[in-house]
């Protein structure tokens, strides 16, 4: 069963029916001013931070799913009848009602059909401005005249912070009020103090309103709901205001629509006094204003996306590469893990390992954007070397609390340091210089989050030596709180085999920097360091063709195939392979035991068998049902990690499978098994021992978007920045005959054509740039680029 189809050539997904198995949501706006919008027109806004900046008011985990919204409703004065210009509220029989939900690049198109009056309701928000504009157009289609009244809905929160918005209403209730002003609603918050908020919601385009709600229970009425307001049942608005109670932006507009005419609103909500109300207000008047806007925003978007396309034999891999997986990765960029249908805005920061993989996820389409990001998380690596486990959106380098205090676990809820944190570092710093070609970037000088600064060349030594300085009994990293898995807790004394194994890689990268560097003294202390830990993971971790997961506190081996439970784990075999740790023969077995045991249908399993006896303080996923979170589902992070390390070992066929089996785009058909939206990643997917395998969870906002990406980007298809020019080496599946792809490197254009008539996996047989051949290498240098270049790449 599909809801829906991918429109690319509008790079819009398509929802043609409203009932999705879940709501089926789209992200408008920029850092300045964000927006969440379902296909219900459900949702919420806020400026800067969901936690800290909520406007818009949402009701997370509410039987009806996605309550409240930005909501017009449309009654019919001589029938009575009113409904919902989306399917819900008012949720009218399929049968007599239509809607398809147009989702965009920072912008959604919601159209309805009923009883002979459509509307088409355009949500966005403007470049560079922080307010929203709803752009609403209603249609009469029948033969005679029809009075008809529009009624707007937007529920302000009470509070600027969304928490105490929910939960402190014995205080949040009584902050704000409403005024009326001609054709908008003001709510003010805390008026007579200093932290005085306005927020607006206008009517403009032309309009006369003719009544207006100010107070939520006006409209509503005391014993009514979303889907049938007192409002719409009398039909008219009470003229109410709010004072003291909650406050809402609801609008009435009485309009006569002759048959076959048309009539238009624009709708504004924004943060703002009178003044800037009046402003926007002004600003929408004339004609044209929406379309111009919604083409820059357009061209925004599309410009950012054509930097990177693709034009393979798979069509749902095309879809998610040019528009879908690409927009997702910027939204992860901009708004972290905090506020989506699933993230209720508790958090206000950005998650140091999570960050570090969107980082890594945008720079072949934004790089200034993922270095600018990359030097706020520099920022928040601590002087002793370690990271912030949450960089908070209000981040002050210099003066930030250190894991381990009270205060620290006060301001972000992270009691202490993790064991991989800034270990992320030693991908995403050399990726950037190797994208950009700032070569200068390791000279550059930043802030720690606590105290003093550095080169971020000593930023990453001493990261290294926070890790160093913590191996346990093995010589292996210590756990502290935990690695990558949130779940495992390792504690003071258990050491983790897959942070060892970042660890290698880190050693390796810097010891390559320090080369470069001519560091030698850096270079000799690397290279011991290095083979001191390669010694500990041969000797301890390889364990009858599988590397282990770690060691408890008391010495117990997590993740031996001798294990009831939890035996054989994903992410220790695969970072064998990208640590460059594991021999051939050892990354073979090991490859092929994850293939034999963790790979399902949709994708390959954290770990298994699930755990069902072994519990915490050590393994917390224990809290989750088998089959269930970081409990051996299908964690989509770490299967980035399975394409990688396929990728890697030149299997091509694997790791696109891998690839494929967790594609959202190529679940469109299986909407009623999955949930979640078709064009954009979850967190993880049932494993094999959940009644409903296959399910997927934790929409948008998710490292499985990113390091899926990445895998994507530089394993499959081949495309590795390099400090003298591209790497061009895809490791594909055999089948595809020929693909092309635009890649765009330092102000260049690469027009892309690859052939594999032979049908390989991996491996170039030739390369050439403007018709001249690259002799022995993968890689097109810089100087043969010229602004716009035709590549061709020869499989075989
Ligand atoms: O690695 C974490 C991530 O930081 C947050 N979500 C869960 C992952 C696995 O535990």
């Amino acid at each position: 069963m599909n809801y829906g189809y991918f429109d690319d050539c509008n790079k819009e997904y398509v929802i043609t029916r409203p009932d999705t198995p879940t709501p089926w949501s789209n992200y408008l706006g920029s850092m300045e001013y964000g927006a969440l919008i379902t296909n219900n027109a459900a949702g919420y806004s806020f400026v800067k931070s969901g936690s800290e900046g909520r406007i818009l008011r949402f009701r997370f985990n509410s039987v009806t799913q996605d309550m409240p919204g930005r909501f017009i409703y449309i009654k019919d004065q001589n029938s009575g009848d009113y409904w919902s210009a989306s399917w819900q509220p008012t949720g009218k029989e399929l049968s007599d009602y239509k809607s398809v939900c147009r989702h965009g690049t920072a912008y959604t198109v919601i159209s309805s059909g009923y009883d002979k009056i459509s509307s088409e309701t355009l949500y966005y928000v403007p470049l560079g401005q922080n307010h929203e504009v709803w752009h609403f157009k209603i249609r009469n289609n029948d033969t005679k005249r029809r009075k008809i009244s529009v009624f707007s809905y937007a529920e302000f929160t009470s509070d600027n912070s969304s928490m105490l918005d929910m939960e402190n209403i014995q205080y949040t209730r009584f902050l704000s009020r409403t005024y009326f002003k001609d054709n908008y609603i003001l709510q003010s918050l805390k008026e007579l103090t200093e932290e005085r908020v306005f927020r607006f919601f206008a009517a403009s385009g032309g309009v006369k309103v003719s009544g207006y709600d100010g107070s939520r229970e006006k409209f509503v009425g005391p014993y009514g709901s979303y889907s049938n307001p007192l409002a719409l049942k009398n039909g008219y608005c009470s003229n109410s205001l709010n004072y003291t109670g909650n406050s809402c932006g609801s609008l009435q507009i009485d309009l006569e629509l002759l048959p076959s005419t048309e009539k238009e609103i624009v709708f504004i909500l924004g943060e703002g006094n009178e003044e800037t109300a009046e402003m926007k207000v002004k600003h929408y008047k004339g004609g044209g204003v929406v379309e111009e806007e919604l083409a820059q925003l357009k061209a925004y978007w599309h410009g950012k996306l054509e930097v990177f396309q693709v034009k393979t034999p798979d069509s749902a891999f095309n879809s998610m590469m040019n528009v879908w997986h690409s927009y997702e990765c910027f939204v992860n960029t901009f708004w972290s893990r905090t506020a989506s249908l699933i993230y209720s805005s508790l958090r206000n920061g950005f998650g140091y390992r999570d960050t570090m993989a969107d980082i890594q996820s945008i720079m072949h389409l934004d790089s200034k954007l993922a270095g600018e990001r990359l030097v706020t998380m520099l920022s928040g690596q601590v002087s002793n070397g370690g990271a912030l486990p949450l960089v908070r959106f209000d981040h002050k380098p210099g003066a930030e609390p250190v894991p381990g205090s009270s205060e620290y676990q006060e301001k972000t809820g992270y009691k202490e340091y993790r064991c991989d944190d800034a270990l992320w570092l030693f991908q995403a710093v050399p990726q950037y210089i190797r994208e950009s070609g700032e070569l200068d970037f390791l000279n550059k000088i930043i802030p720690y989050s606590d105290k003093g600064e550095d080169t971020v060349y000593l930023h990453l030594k001493k990261a290294l030596n926070f890790s160093l300085e913590r191996l346990g009994r093995h010589n292996l990293v210590l756990g502290i709180d935990t690695d990558w898995n949130d779940c495992l807790r390792l504690g003071e004394n258990g050491e983790s085999v897959f942070a060892s194994f970042q660890l290698y890689l880190a050693i390796c990268e810097f010891k390559k920097i320090a080369l470069s560097n001519g560091n030698c003294e850096d270079v000799d202390w690397a290279e011991t360091n290095r083979k001191k830990l390669y010694d500990s993971l041969q000797k301890y971790c390889w364990e009858d063709g599988q590397f282990i997961r770690g060691f408890t506190g008391d010495n117990q081996v997590i993740g031996s195939p001798k294990s009831k439970e939890a035996a054989l784990w994903l992410n220790p075999q695969t970072w064998s392979v990208i640590s460059g740790v594991a021999t051939h023969d050892q990354a073979k077995k090991a490859l092929d035991k994850v293939h034999d045991i963790l790979k399902t249908k949709y994708g390959a399993m954290l770990f298994y068998p699930s755990t069902k006896t072994i519990g915490p303080p050590i393994f917390l996923m224990s809290l989750y049902p088998p089959g269930i979170k970081e409990n051996a589902s299908i964690f989509l992070m770490a299967e980035a990690w399975i394409i990688q390390a396929e990728a890697m070992m030149g299997h091509g066929n694997r790791a696109w499978d891998y690839y494929n089996s967790t594609n959202p785009a190529a679940q469109n058909d299986s909407a009623d098994l999955r949930h979640t939206e078709p064009y954009v990643y979850s967190q993880f997917i049932d494993g094999l021992e959940s009644p409903n395998h296959g399910r997927s969870h934790g929409h948008w906002l998710t490292g499985s978007a990113s390091s899926i990406m990445t895998a994507v980007v530089e394993e499959i298809l081949g495309l590795k920045a390099d400090y003298d020019g591209l790497i061009i080496d895809p490791c594909i599946p055999s089948e595809w005959k020929e693909f092309s792809m635009v890649r765009h490197f330092r102000g260049r254009k690469l027009n892309i054509i690859v052939q594999n008539s032979g049908g390989v996996e991996k491996g170039v047989k030739k390369i050439s740039i403007n018709d001249k051949t690259i002799l022995n290498s993968c890689l097109i240098p810089l100087d043969c680029m010229e602004a716009v270049n035709t590549v061709q790449v020869i499989m075989g």
